[in-house]
């Protein structure tokens, strides 16, 4: 019986959740990236090896690479973007030398993950992250003023913009700027409102099947290496999983990650299964879709988001919201006995709750929400494995 392994982001030394607390949670793997290094730089054997050895040392293991970010030239393919390609390749061989084999990346332009609101109380007096789109509205259209915006939406989301922002005081008005581009945890950039809209600039002219030709052209240059040195990629989808901010999306459904196949079928092109992204559209039904991406799944990031009919979502506790986690465990446990590998997967996000309300934390990614995350479906997945595959 193959069981999946049980990881944890971590932030590196300054994250607040240690690695001693990790240990604890009951998580064997570390999840971790060289945030320190500059987007688009190479990732030295020598800084891989002392954060190898910094987590050795607690007893724990970096298994996966969460994330290598893909610079945006890379994206638009402008400036000195080969290089950056060349310099992506060369950290994949290093992390290889050191023995880190799964690396995660995300093809998401501008912006890596959004949400409108970091401390959304729930029922239980827990904080949850949370999309409210009247929000997103108000910052594109009344915030951000984005030139051409309003060709994009119908009259009642205009009208639900301006609703919004005129029910805000300045310091909500503050607070949604922040949240929308000073950058979440793992995101590397973050913006002033200027900046950000000379970012989406960069974006005039790149359509959907453009990003997706640059994914491929990308993909076929690294995927190579990564087949040649025994690395596995996984791709994050996009978060949330459909156009923003008149950006181009291309990893939004399962169609979407078929064509990467189809175009670069090497071995080490993979998914990065994250069902609270992709749960948050009605028509990823993410049973099937594990079931039949299985094969190329390489690292799996469970939690549950709970959408409403406006186009809301925020995210539940594991074991609820939307996803069928019991389905996408089964299937999860299903691909492993058949490839016989155990897969990682982490509680992504976590309510922050508990002590952790009195504590400054990373959003999302407080010690007790992820922690609880990390019970529930460790003791989901012991429960159908003894049950399906006992011996
Ligand atoms: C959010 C995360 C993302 C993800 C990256 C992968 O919590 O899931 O930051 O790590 O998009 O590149």
């Amino acid at each position: 019986m193959v069981l999946s392994e049980q990881t944890w982001r971590w932030y590196g030394p300054n994250d607040p959740v240690s690695l001693a607390d990790i240990k604890q949670a009951g998580a064997t793997g570390i999840v971790t990236a060289l945030h320190h290094i500059k987007n688009g730089e190479v990732w030295t054997v020598e800084e891989i090896e002392k954060r190898k050895q910094i987590i050795a040392e607690a007893g724990l293991t970096w298994s996966v690479v969460e994330s290598i970010p893909v610079h945006e030239f890379i994206k638009t393919q402008e400036g000195n973007y080969k290089e950056y390609i060349e310099n992506y390749k060369e950290s994949i061989r290093n992390l290889a030398k050191c023995g880190v084999m799964i690396v995660t990346y995300n093809f998401m332009p501008v912006l890596d993950w959004t949400r409108t609101d970091l401390a959304f109380t729930v029922a239980d007096g827990s904080k949850a992250l949370r999309f409210e789109r009247a929000a997103f509205l108000a910052f594109d259209l009344c915030i951000l003023k984005r030139p051409g915006a309003e060709k994009e939406y119908s009259a009642e989301d205009i009208a639900k913009a301006k609703a919004k922002f005129e029910s805000m005081s300045q310091a909500e008005k503050d607070l949604l700027v922040r949240n929308m581009i000073a950058g979440l945890p793992g995101a590397e950039e973050s913006f002033t409102l200027e900046e950000f809209q000379a970012q989406l600039d960069r974006y005039d002219g790149i359509n959907e099947d453009r990003l997706r030709s640059n994914l491929i052209d990308f993909l076929k240059e690294i995927a190579p290496v990564a087949d040649e040195v025994g690395v596995k990629l996984a791709i994050h989808p996009d978060d949330p999983p459909y156009a923003i901010l008149g950006l181009p999306r291309v990893l939004s459904t399962e169609n979407d990650f078929l064509k990467l196949v189809e175009a670069v079928p090497n071995t080490s092109n993979g998914l990065c299964f994250c069902t609270g992204s992709f749960g948050v559209r009605v028509d990823n039904d993410l049973v099937k879709m594990i079931r039949n991406l299985g094969d190329r799944v390489n690292f799996v990031h469970l939690r549950a988001t709970q959408r409403d009919a406006e186009g809301n979502f925020y995210e539940a506790n594991h074991l609820e919201g939307d996803v069928d986690m019991y389905g996408v465990m089964r299937g999860l446990l299903e691909i492993q006995q058949k490839r016989n590998i155990s897969i990682p997967f982490r509680p992504d996000h976590g309510h922050q709750m508990i002590d952790d309300l009195n504590k400054k934390t990373n959003p999302g990614y407080s010690c007790i929400g992820r922690l609880r995350g990390l019970a529930e479906l460790r003791g989901l997945e012991l429960g159908i494995a003894k049950t399906l595959f006992a011996n």
